[in-house]
């Protein structure tokens, strides 16, 4: 049976292995109740201190995926995604959030210029939500755009942890000057559901022939490849292709898009046969050229900000461009007013996603130093999970890689391996330089896509002090060593 069949027959299968994720905490859970939890009483805010502009309540809920398709995971104050948390450039923030599971939780705010110790990451110092705790997180809402929050903790083989939860939902950051003009705002992210562990890649486009591959060895890796995540339900927000409501638009209509893919494991294209997408920023931050493009492509991490006119009429359907993925639910229906016709799906016109296109040919300013990362699979390994190297090594890497305030570093992506990964700097942003050879300018991001056997040149000015974490945003490659510790001399 391929995984084809699978996706077709096994929702069944599916639900029931889905109702083992219940835990027993979600009969326990007082509904809003006093903390459990005798470490509690530290946590509680204190008398003098206002109430949080948000509170998010991680515990155990239900999703509706479809009529039928029902499954159980952990969640933000039972939304999925979780609440839309909306905020001003600069503004002062509180979010309590209370963790109502048996384990420790970190709520990572992607994006954002915050301290290490409130960026929700183990690795670089901050304390963690305690089972049956709460805590309170406070920064300053900047940069301005199209943010998120989620799970940034550790699932090793845990696929019912971290990113392969429900934990996580936008985080907007509205700048102080307004947003381009628009006629409707919607937000989409894209999602796998019910992981499991395959030596079966087909999740991902098979590569273009004519791509480059400036960083493939000479010799191919002939050892067998190892256990990777696979999915056989997929959605947008929580809902299966034509499970939701329709989007509902008017002919003329300048529709802004917030795409985010919250998936823990796969890059995603979409399309809406018909309609262009006009890129206006890329991770939240406006892009120097928006360019009108017939594909999205997104990797895990990312964010995609585009305004979609609305000129032609009809039902359509805004999905992924692998049929499988889309057929497993992955879309969403576009219905004109007063259309009432079955929504269809054409395939788009064959494009490259290609970043550098909405950049400049501005020359960069001169690195102080350049750091070269070369990434690595090892197939296999124990569990029959494949592990990653940076540098030679899985993590932790000591004091390998450190910044001194202020200083300009241009690092160099590797990728010597099949796989394409979407490598995330926290604390920071950083500008793309070069893409495969390609040159570009002024495209700010906080995730880049790195292609197989590619490489990827950005720019980061080191001017946010604490521990950094750098990692691939696939949750297992993060677990299974690709990831590394910055620091500040
Ligand atoms: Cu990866």
């Amino acid at each position: 049976m391929n995984r084809r069949d699978f996706a077709r027959l096994g929702w069944a299968t599916v639900i029931a292995t889905g109702a083992g994720t219940l835990r027993p905490a979600f009969a326990q859970s007082p509904a809003l109740g006093p903390p459990q939890h005798p470490k509690m009483a530290a946590w509680e805010p204190k008398a003098h201190q206002r109430a949080a502009d948000f509170t998010l309540r991680i515990a155990p809920m239900i999703v509706e995926l479809a009529p039928q398709v029902v499954l159980s995971t952990i969640g933000y104050s039972d939304k999925v995604p979780g609440p839309l948390l909306r905020v001003r450039e600069g503004q002062h923030v509180t979010v309590d959030v209370v963790n109502d599971t048996d384990v420790p939780e970190y709520v990572h705010w992607h994006g954002l210029w915050v301290p290490s110790n409130v960026d929700g990451v183990e690795e670089e110092g901050t304390p963690p939500v305690p089972p049956h705790g709460r805590r309170r997180y406070q920064f300053v809402a900047r940069p301005a755009g199209s943010r998120w929050y989620h799970s940034h903790t550790a699932a090793m083989l845990d696929l019912h942890r971290g990113a392969y939860t429900g934990q996580f939902g936008f985080l907007m950051i509205d700048p102080a000057n307004g947003p381009e003009p628009y006629d409707q705002e919607v937000f989409l992210a894209l999602r796998e559901w019910e992981p499991y562990l395959t030596a079966m890649d087909q999740d991902e486009e098979p590569a273009d022939p004519n791509d480059p591959v400036p960083e493939k060895p000479a010799l191919p890796d002939k050892r067998p490849n190892g256990l990777e995540i696979s999915a056989p339900l997929y959605s947008i927000n929580d809902k299966m292709l034509g499970a939701g409501e329709p989007l509902r638009v008017k002919e003329g209509q300048r529709v802004l898009m917030h795409l985010l893919n919250a998936s823990a494991s796969q890059i995603h294209r979409v399309a809406l046969y018909g309609h262009k997408f006009q890129v206006t920023a890329l991770d939240g931050n406006p892009v120097p050229a928006p360019q009108r493009v017939d594909v999205i492509e997104i990797a895990p991490g990312e964010r995609v900000d585009a305004i979609v006119e609305m000129n032609n009429p009809g039902v359509w359907i805004l999905g992924e461009l692998r049929n499988v993925a889309r057929q497993s639910g992955m879309g969403i229906v576009v219905e004109y007013a007063n259309q009432q016709q079955r929504a269809r799906w054409l395939p788009p016109p064959k494009t490259r996603w290609d970043y550098t296109i909405f950049g400049t040919t501005a020359p960069h300013a001169a690195p102080d130093e350049t750091i070269d990362m070369v990434f690595e699979k090892v197939p296999g390994g124990p569990h029959g999970i494949n592990h990653w190297l940076v540098n030679g090594k899985e993590y932790p890497h000591e004091r390998e890689f450190v910044l001194r305030q202020g200083g300009r570093y241009r690092l160099v992506f590797h990728n010597r391996s099949d796989d394409a990964h979407p490598l995330h700097m926290h604390r920071h942003l950083f500008e793309l330089v070069e893409l495969n050879g390609k040159p570009t300018s002024g495209i700010k991001k906080d995730t880049v896509i790195v292609p197989a056997f590619g490489r990827a040149t950005v720019d980061l000015v080191a001017d946010q002090p604490g521990l950094t974490l750098f990692h691939c945003h696939i949750q297992q490659h993060m677990d299974f060593g690709f990831k590394a510790l910055f620091r500040y001399a």
